[in-house]
Formats: structure tokens, C-alpha cells, sequence
């Protein structure tokens, strides 16, 4: 093989497995996956990063559409505003979008997803159908939107089509508001077998499955899709709002996390989006199940969802990673920072979430969400090593907070004293899709999405 084949990166700093090392030669091959890693070596002929450098992060959970009304649902009303009222919000915006309409908000999102830290998407995939409920002449129309998406922006996709089917526990019927979600558990296999060539032999893109909650499939639904052994990662929202909880127990006697783990495999496969409302038995089975729990810190405050007990969860060994759901934020560092200040309000201590090694809250939740992310993605990332896709961020190596910390202390200045401003150069599959805080995508982005939300406002 010759030498050009590779692309060789030196990084005075480098976050790898065992922790921060120094003088890191990094070699990429040409298909953008790392070839080695190789610590405390000369800079030789390597590109030099300019700052620090870390794994790129996963982020495990997005509905693409929902950017366009980040912010517009802060307007209270006389009677209190809840999770249900932002609900019906979200539903006005569903009933006009065309997939040309998602594919810009997408192509814009996937960008600032890019410059916020994150290099893979889980797009948790549910508007499939056009304004009238009807599959589009190409059922795949809203996944192909956002597959292009993806790689116009250059982010990493899992896509996970959503099934829903229904408007409540016990199979009710779905509603108006619902009908451009809804499938069949035949009509949704077959989207999932159109799309999987789609998506195979790709470096970037991955296909997985989702539910998309226990309020909207039956258990003969379940059962159904997954006789067909669906390949990649498994998703559902669940136990995000207490009456979410409640109606389940008045519809079977559990709660939704324990019917989840009695009445399907909850393995390694799972990620449980939310998980919020947990009783200390589902705290501990859910830890032992080996799924992850996909934690959306900004979003699940915004929307008034609770407070997840990391505390006890991490306790018990069990693993999360963060998504940024309906994109309030597009800022890893306010996930996990949030995630952290949650269980400190709430404990009233201090440096909650850590590792008893080494006891930096920071190290902590980077690694925990770089492991749990890459888990829910069915994708090689989420590590700089050999056989990973070379995925990576550089942090501004001038600034002073950053210039002047030592291994104990980096990511506590970067998470707790900074912000996603310091994040400078982006790269996926060995490709870099931001330079400088910059995307070759953002004027055009800029032009297409004004557009596009002045046109949405009007529509109102
Ligand atoms: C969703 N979003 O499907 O977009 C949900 C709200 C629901 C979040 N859970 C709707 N954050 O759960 O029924
Ligand atoms: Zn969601």
C-alpha cells in the first residue's frame, strides 16, 4: 500500500481510551476509518491539529423538523402549558411540512449539529407520510430527504425509521393530528427493506428501528416487527411524563420501563429515550439490561419531562449517552453540563457524576456519552483508535482557559467554564466538514433557511 493512502494528523493532545496522551500520531486510510494511534511520537511530515483533540459525539436522539419551532413555544397561556400543550404546538408544524421543507431545516441542523460537537446523528424518524396521511409515491420520500441531509452536511447518520400506529396505551385509535406517522406492521417492514440498501456499505450511514413510544404499538405489533429480527439499534421514547407513567399502570399494572423489560429483550440493541420516571427496580434492571438510556438534558427540561437519577443509574454500571431531540440546544457541552447540574440541584452536592479512579466529572461524562452514543448508533465511533471511523474535534489550542490546562483539568474548563465556541475544526469519516468554525454549507444554509421560516410564519 502506498504512503499517500494514508493521511497522518499529529495532536500535542489527544482524548484516547485510556485517557488524555501526549504527542499522538494519528493515520487515517483512505476509506476515513483510523489505520493507528500511536502516542509520544515525533510530528514527523503529520498535519498538526491546533488544540485538543476528542472523539466526536454521537448524537442519539433528533426529530430533524422540530428545529423550526425551537424557541416559538415559550409563549405561556392562561391555563398552565405542559409537555401535551407544546405537543399540540408540534402538531401544527407536522401538518404542513414537505419533504423538500425538512430536507432544508435537516441540511441547516445536521451543520450547526456539526459545529456543536456532534459527528453522528440518530434521526428518530416518524413524518412519513404526506399532509393527508397518504404514503408518498415514494413511501421513502421523508427518509431519502433526510439521508441527503446527512450527507450534504457530512455528518454520520443511524437512521431509525419510526413505527406508530396508535394514540394511546391498549392500542387506541391514533389521532387527526397523528396521520402522517401511522403504518402497518407489513407497510413499516417494507420501508425498512427499502431503505436498507440505502444505507449498507456506507461509511456514514446506518439503519436501525424504532417504537415510537408504548402509547403508540400493541404488543401483537411489537411482536410482528420484531419476528422479522430488524438489523442495527432499537429505539423507543419512554416514561417521559408522569401521566405517560400512570396511564400505563392504569392500562396493565406497570410501569412502562418494567412492562418494556417483561415483555421484550431488552439487551445491548435497546436505547430508551428519556427513561425519566424510573422506580429504584427499574432503575437497577434497566443498568443490568446493557441498553442504553438516551438522555436529552435541554430538551427533557424545556419540555418539563423531570429528572433522570443518574445517580443511582451510573451507580448500578448502567449506560447513557445524550441527543439533542427537538434542538433547543445544538451544544453537547450544555447536555452534559445540564445532566450534571441536574443531580447536584436536586442532591445539593457537588461533583455528583464521576469516576471513583479519577474523580473529574468531566473525563466522566464525555467518555460515558462517547460510549453509550456509539452503542446506540450501531456505528464503529464514539473512541480515536484502530477500526474506528476517524471522527474528531479540535478545540481552539489558543485559548488561554484551554492553553493553560493539564490532563486533570481540560474538560473541566471546556464543560463547565466554556461553551461550544471553542470547538474549531470538525472531522467525519476523515473528511473535515468544519474549518475554523466554518461549513462550506453556510451561506446557502443561511439564504434557504430564512426563507423557509419566514414562509412557515406566514402559513401560521
Ligand atoms: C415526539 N418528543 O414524538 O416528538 C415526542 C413528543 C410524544 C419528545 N418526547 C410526542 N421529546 O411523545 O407523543
Ligand atoms: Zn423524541
Amino acid at each position: 500500500m502506498p504512503d499517500s493512502y494514508f493521511a497522518s494528523y499529529f495532536a500535542e493532545h489527544a482524548l484516547l481510551a485510556e485517557g488524555w496522551r501526549a504527542d499522538v500520531r494519528l493515520v487515517v486510510d483512505a476509506e476515513g476509518f483510523i489505520d493507528s494511534v500511536i502516542p509520544d511520537s515525533p510530528p514527523g511530515d503529520a498535519t498538526r491539529l491546533n488544540g485538543p483533540v476528542l472523539p466526536g459525539m454521537p448524537n442519539l436522539h433528533s426529530h430533524a423538523f422540530q428545529r423550526a419551532m425551537a424557541g416559538l413555544a415559550e409563549i405561556g397561556s392562561a391555563r398552565p402549558d405542559s409537555f401535551w400543550s407544546w405537543r399540540e404546538r408540534m402538531y401544527a408544524l407536522v401538518d404542513r411540512l414537505t419533504p423538500e421543507q425538512v430536507g432544508v431545516i435537516a441540511r441547516a441542523l445536521y451543520v450547526e449539529m456539526l459545529k456543536g460537537g456532534y459527528t453522528q446523528v440518530s434521526e428518530f424518524h416518524y413524518l412519513h407520510h404526506d399532509p393527508r396521511g397518504r404514503p408518498y409515491t415514494d413511501p421513502a420520500a421523508m427518509s431519502r430527504a433526510l439521508l441527503e441531509a446527512a450527507d450534504a452536511s457530512g455528518i454520520g447518520m443511524t437512521l431509525l425509521p419510526v413505527f406508530y400506529a396508535h394514540g394511546d396505551f391498549g392500542g387506541q385509535p391514533a389521532s387527526p393530528s397523528q396521520r402522517r406517522f401511522l403504518h402497518s406492521p407489513d407497510s413499516y417492514l417494507r420501508l425498512l427493506e427499502n431503505l436498507a440498501p440505502l444505507c449498507s456499505g456506507h461509511a456514514t450511514r446506518a439503519l436501525g428501528m424504532a417504537l415510537h413510544s408504548l402509547r403508540a404499538v400493541t404488543h401483537d405489533e411489537i411482536s410482528d416487527i420484531l419476528a422479522a429480527d430488524p438489523a442495527g439499534p432499537r429505539h423507543i421514547h419512554v416514561a417521559e411524563q408522569c401521566k405517560e407513567v400512570e396511564a400505563c399502570l392504569a392500562w396493565c399494572g406497570k410501569r412502562p420501563v418494567r412492562w418494556l423489560l417483561d415483555n421484550v429483550d431488552v439487551d445491548e440493541r435497546w436505547c430508551l429515550i428519556h427513561a425519566t420516571h424510573l422506580d429504584a427496580g427499574e432503575i437497577r434492571d434497566l443498568a443490568a439490561s446493557g441498553a442504553v438510556a438516551g438522555l436529552c438534558p435541554t430538551t427533557e427540561a424545556n419540555l418539563g419531562d423531570g429528572i433522570f437519577a443518574a445517580t443511582e443509574y451510573a451507580a448500578g454500571g448502567g449506560r447513557w449517552g445524550i441527543g439533542s431531540d427537538s434542538h433547543v440546544s445544538l451544544d453537547l457541552v450544555e447536555e452534559l453540563r445540564l445532566l450534571e447540574y441536574g443531580q447536584r440541584l436536586t442532591s445539593q452536592r457537588r461533583n455528583v457524576l464521576q469516576d471513583a479512579g479519577q474523580r473529574r466529572v468531566g473525563d466522566w461524562l464525555y467518555r460515558q456519552a462517547l460510549a453509550g452514543g456509539a452503542q446506540a448508533s450501531g456505528q464503529p465511533i464514539g473512541a480515536l483508535g484502530p477500526g474506528k471511523r476517524a471522527d474528531w474535534i479540535v478545540l481552539d489550542g489558543d485559548d488561554p482557559y484551554l492553553a493553560s490546562a493539564g490532563d486533570d483539568t481540560r474538560l473541566g474548563r471546556w464543560l463547565f467554564g466554556g461553551s461550544k465556541g471553542q470547538i474549531r475544526d470538525v472531522m467525519v469519516a476523515g473528511r473535515w466538514q468544519v474549518r475554523d468554525g466554518r461549513h462550506e454549507l453556510d451561506d446557502n444554509n443561511r439564504s434557504a433557511l430564512t426563507d423557509l421560516l419566514r414562509a412557515l410564519r406566514k402559513a401560521e
